[in-house]
């Protein structure tokens, strides 16, 4: 059998971006908004990123002063909305860098639909904001 993939038509990245990763760190995020621009369901099932060992949809919540990662294992972006991956919240947590990512440079995120489709998500890396 033939492994076909579609390009998942109609959902678009916004704003994406990857904060230039601390010297040293083993994980870092990306962050942008997905829009959902379809009358059908979309549920992203996973991401690969280019230049990385591992990456993971991942959710932050801060409980009793702590802050939390969980994994998200299904992130359902409804039709006509969309969901916004940003710092404090949803994120895409960027495992095993081959290289430290520098401002300037490029990561190919690659999301795994559940209906079998994929969007490749080109993102820049870009200076870290003071503060974030
Ligand atoms: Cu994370």
């Amino acid at each position: 059998m033939t492994a076909t993939t579609a390009v998942a038509e109609g959902v678009k990245a916004i704003d994406a971006y990857v904060p230039q990763s601390p010297p040293g760190a083993m994980a870092h995020a990306a962050y942008m908004r997905l829009e959902n621009t379809t009358n059908r369901l979309r549920s992203v099932i996973g991401v690969e990123a280019s230049g990385y060992g591992m990456a993971h949809l991942h959710s932050s919540e801060t409980k009793n002063g702590v802050a939390m990662m969980s994994m998200v294992h299904q992130l359902d972006i409804a039709p006509g909305q969309s969901v916004s991956l940003e710092p404090g919240g949803l994120h895409i947590m960027l495992m095993g860098p081959a290289v430290p990512a520098k401002v300037g440079d490029t990561v190919d995120l690659q999301f795994l639909f559940a209906d079998g489709e994929t969007l490749t998500v080109a993102t820049q890396v870009k200076t870290r904001q003071s503060g974030s």
